[in-house]
């Protein structure tokens, strides 16, 4: 008799809401980038909680949003496609930004009708008088009244023990799908270059980290001559302005990304690095479908 409860999860929700955050929280390590822009994540990251219950098998997903771009409608086609391959899907909405809109998400994942859990999370941002408010919200979303909310915070952990445990009960019994070791099915290179991303999130503003791209071109293990990782990656932008934009002045803004971005990278590798970045236009790649696909972006 198979005593393991296991099967993929999709997380969905409209962008910002805490989805990226809470994949590394309830895995307990950072697989997925984040920052307090929206659409940070473009790439479906696996992330593999195993535990004596059985394997979560957790898709992080873009967030659902409405844009005329083309990188933005392939970030959204990349969540609907977990959304429909999942076994069960876990909706993330946030309890603070009342203007957050939901009403793609609900949409989407009333469409696919899968086994469904709500995760209201970021309630440490939440008084203790608002609190009342988030039944409200609950309500609002218009949801089925067996469909099970939790409140969570991502950022301190508060409900997911909770909510783990429904998602066990909605997965079917079956074996263990990875090893019980696995984290996540990112290959290095790729989370490198997620690294690199997420501090051009962080650091620069307006247009710059949306026109952005990263591609780590080489990698290189240390070895006996060279006593640290070496790690040259291209960033694309989509315009000369833009690459103005990203070295900033005397270099400054690229040298912080670079400098916050090793400091990670040293983290994940447990060990020294060397990173070189370089800045090239790839003219309107977020308009190029080759280009998107290239970087492994969207679906
Ligand atoms: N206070 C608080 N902040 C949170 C929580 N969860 C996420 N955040 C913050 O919310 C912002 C967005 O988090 P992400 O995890 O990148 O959000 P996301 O839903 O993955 O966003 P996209 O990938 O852009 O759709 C970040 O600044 C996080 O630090 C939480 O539970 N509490
Ligand atoms: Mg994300």
């Amino acid at each position: 008799m198979i005593n393991t409860h296991c099967g993929f999860v999709a997380i969905v929700g409209a962008p910002s809401v805490g989805k990226s955050t809470l994949l590394n929280k309830l895995i307990g390590e950072k697989v997925a980038i984040t920052a307090a822009k929206p659409q940070t994540t473009r790439r479906r990251i696996l992330g593999v909680l195993t535990e004596p219950k059985g394997q979560l098998i957790f898709w992080d997903t873009p967030g659902l949003h409405l844009s005329e771009r083309l990188l933005n409608q392939e970030l959204v086609n990349l969540a609907k496609s977990a959304l429909t391959e999942a076994d069960v899907v876990l909706w993330v909405v946030d309890a603070i930004r009342r203007g957050v809109d939901h009403h793609l998400a609900r949409d989407m994942v009333r469409t696919v009708n899968k086994p469904l859990i709500v995760a209201i999370n970021k309630v440490d941002k939440v008084d203790k008088e608002a609190k009342a408010g988030l039944e409200y919200l609950a309500k609002s979303l218009k949801l089925d009244p067996t469909v099970s909310v939790f409140l969570t915070s991502a950022k301190t952990g508060l409900g997911l023990y909770n909510l783990k445990n429904e998602l066990y009960n909605l997965l079917p019994s079956h074996d263990l799908l990875y090893p019980p070791d696995t984290l996540t099915d990112q290959p290095i290179r790729s989370l490198a270059a997620e690294l690199v991303r997420e501090e051009i999130f962080r650091m620069t503003s307006q247009e710059i980290p949306y026109s952005t791209a990263v591609n780590v071109e080489e990698f290189k293990e240390p070895s006996k001559e060279q006593p640290y990782f070496y790690i040259s990656a291209i960033v694309h932008v989509e315009k000369p302005n833009q690459k103005k934009m990203l070295i900033g002045q005397n270099g400054q803004t690229l040298k912080s990304i670079g400098q916050a971005a090793r400091k990670n990278l040293e983290r994940l590798l447990d060990g020294r690095v060397f990173l070189n970045l370089f800045v090239r236009v790839t003219k309107n790649w977020t308009k190029s479908l080759k280009d998107i696909k290239e970087f492994g972006y969207g679906e």
